[in-house]
């Protein structure tokens, strides 16, 4: 008996491994659109179809379609570009895109804004400077993170080349990308293969793969389908924690959907953890739900058959078990800002952008300064998964000119940075993102600024704390692991999540529903209070939150979507 295959399953069946009508849509003039199957496989190639959403309401008073444009996200593994490729990339901004460089949360570059029309010169550009854009989005493996650990430049470099290596063996590999992008013959022939790891229906959803350095967690490693812990010994990289089954998305009111925290499930030598990672995304491949999107990721895999049946389908598909987990400790998942040094004597420098948002404005003349830097930087850029960036590898020879450069664009002025904004992100949201319910990136200043506010009036304006908010709950700024974090319920009315701890390994829990934000600041003000006259020396906010008895235990599947408070 044949079962039918959803939708979704069999656009990518029919698609020609993701060829469908991209090209022909491309070189339709008429309209500035994709249609919407097409627009589900541009997905696979990196880029995404979205309308300007202020200008909606406008263009259909004026009869127009939807300003349609495109978000291009790039394939860039542990978020290492050259100087070379700086330049390259901020060129496009211009030529092809809105004139912004977005870091995002996943340390890679989204362009927004991109006409149809430019789509191809945009990838061709991309192409050209050595990288590219299969599978930063689709139902594949995404850009695999990776600590950005500047001091220890030896254990970066190798855990760098290891991003690399999951990176490519994961990646898709059909001649569809040569053939729409870049101009190539097209060599489709029905029946043959072109896929070996993914076949023609790809993976049940998206997969993601995140490495961590303890004790640094910048790259909120469990918050993945596959988090790696890197265990060092001797200060030498033997293996791999790997844990399973992370993600955060859920659909507020539907209880079978909730973040979750990926399970350690053992060690895996170094020399083996590229083979492992693949065993790992077969065995989501083979087993994830491909009935229900809504219940499609690798963490819903892991619950419904246990930890258990994992590690035997481990062994089974990788040839050999895992041994036991290694101990570790992550302290912190946000950046480390400032000057530091690595052992082989070059330096580093870590910048804060605000919601990795690159611009040229009035106030600040970031994308300029970057590009002169660039024009003289010999090492290279890395973008961290907290939207930030660091300028990594710098010789002492450099360093004065860097230094100088940094000063006069004032990229790296204390007074447009306090405290509580370095540990903050938010999702795009507003005005590009289709699913956004409320704004994000566009809001975060002003949120942080008045807690700034309360922070200096409360004499703790040193304090950092892990702000998150999103849009909607999907989950794209890891809302769930920030001490504080508003996620988007509808224009200016947000759920108020409180007391994940400050190393990405506790949950927060939802403490009040679809609030605006004098509701938001008039719960806090008395908790920040109370934390200023309590709190134990080193205590982070989400930790008191916990220990003052303020919040009970961290979210469960039951608690998940009952907020502990109904008022203030
Ligand atoms: Fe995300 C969908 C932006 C990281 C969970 N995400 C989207 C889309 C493409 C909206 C859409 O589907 O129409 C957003 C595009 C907005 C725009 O205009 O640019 C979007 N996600 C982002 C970025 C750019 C946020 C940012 O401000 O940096 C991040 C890009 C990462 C990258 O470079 O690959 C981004 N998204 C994440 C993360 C965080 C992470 O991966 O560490 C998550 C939570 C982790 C996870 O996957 O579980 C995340 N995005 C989602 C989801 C919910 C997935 C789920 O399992 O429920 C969606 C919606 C979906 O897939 O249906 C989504
Ligand atoms: Fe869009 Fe929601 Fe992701 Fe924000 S969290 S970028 S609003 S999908």
């Amino acid at each position: 008996m044949t079962t039918k295959l959803s939708e979704a399953e069999q656009l990518k069946v029919d698609s020609r491994y993701l060829r469908g009508t991209i090209a022909e849509g491309l070189d339709d003039t008429a309209s500035g659109a994709i249609s919407d199957d097409d627009t589900k496989l541009t997905k696979f190639h990196g880029t995404y179809m979205q309308d300007h959403r202020d200008l909606r309401d406008e263009r259909r008073r004026q009869k127009l379609e939807p300003l349609y444009s495109f978000m291009v996200r790039l394939r860039i593994p542990g978020g290492v570009v050259s100087p070379q490729q700086w330049l390259g990339l901020d060129a496009i901004a211009d030529s092809c895109s809105n004139s912004t460089l977005r870091i995002s949360t996943r340390q890679t570059f989204q362009y927004h804004e991109v006409l149809k029309k430019d789509l191809r010169s945009l990838m061709q550009q991309v192409d050209a400077l050595g990288l590219d854009t299969r599978g930063a989005c689709g139902d594949v493996n995404r850009n695999v993170i990776s600590n950005v650990n500047p001091h220890q430049s030896a254990i970066h470099s190798e855990i760098h080349q290891l991003a690399l290596a999951i990176s490519g063996r994961l990646c898709w590999q059909s001649s569809s990308y040569a053939e729409i992008w870049l101009g190539e013959e097209c060599v489709y022939q029905p029946g043959k293969s072109e896929e070996p790891f993914y076949g023609e229906q790809y993976m049940p959803r998206k997969f993601k793969i995140a490495i961590a350095v303890p004790p640094e967690n910048d790259s909120d490693v469990l918050a993945n389908d596959i988090g790696l812990i890197a265990i060092i010994e001797n200060e030498k990289l033997i293996g791999f924690n790997v844990a399973v089954g992370g993600g955060m998305g859920l659909t507020y009111g539907e209880p079978a959907t909730y973040p979750r925290l990926a399970t350690v499930a053992g060690f895996v030598p170094a020399d083996r953890i590229v083979d492992a990672c693949e065993a790992i995304a077969a065995i989501q491949r083979d087993f994830g739900d491909r009935e229900n999107r809504a219940h499609a990721r690798f963490k819903y895999t892991i619950d419904d058959h246990g930890m258990e049946w994992f590690g035997e389908k481990f062994a089974e598909y990788h040839g050999e078990p895992m041994t036991e987990a290694k101990p570790f400790e992550l302290l912190r998942n946000g950046d480390r800002f400032g000057w530091t040094e690595s052992e082989n004597g070059h330096s580093n420098l870590t910048l804060y952008f605000n919601c990795g948002r690159i611009a040229d404005t009035e106030k600040a003349k970031e994308r300029t300064a970057l590009r002169e830097i660039a024009k003289v930087h010999q090492g290279e850029f890395r973008m961290t998964c907290n939207q930030n960036l660091v300028i990594a590898n710098i010789s002492p020879e450099q360093r004065p000119i860097i230094e100088k450069l940094v000063e006069q664009y004032g990229l790296d002025d204390g007074s447009a940075r306090p405290a509580l904004r370095l540990n903050s992100m938010a999702c795009v949201a507003l005005p590009t993102c289709g699913l956004a319910m409320a704004e994000s990136e566009r809001y975060l200043p002003t949120f942080v600024g008045k807690l700034e506010q309360i922070m200096s009036d409360i004499g703790l304006p040193e304090q950092l704390i892990n702000i998150r908010i999103t849009g909607c709950p999907n989950g794209c700024a890891r809302p769930y692991l920030g001490e504080i974090a508003l996620t988007g319920k509808a224009i200016g009315r947000y759920n108020l999540n409180l007391g994940a701890d400050f190393s990405g390994q506790r949950m927060n829990r939802l403490y009040l529903e679809n609030v605006d934000e004098a509701t938001i600041l008039a719960a806090l003000q008395p908790m920040l209070e109370q934390f200023a006259e309590q709190r134990e020396q080193d205590e982070h906010f989400g930790d008191f939150l916990i220990r003052a008895g303020i919040l009970g235990a961290e979210r469960t599947p039951e608690t998940l979507h009952q907020p502990l408070k109904t008022t203030v």
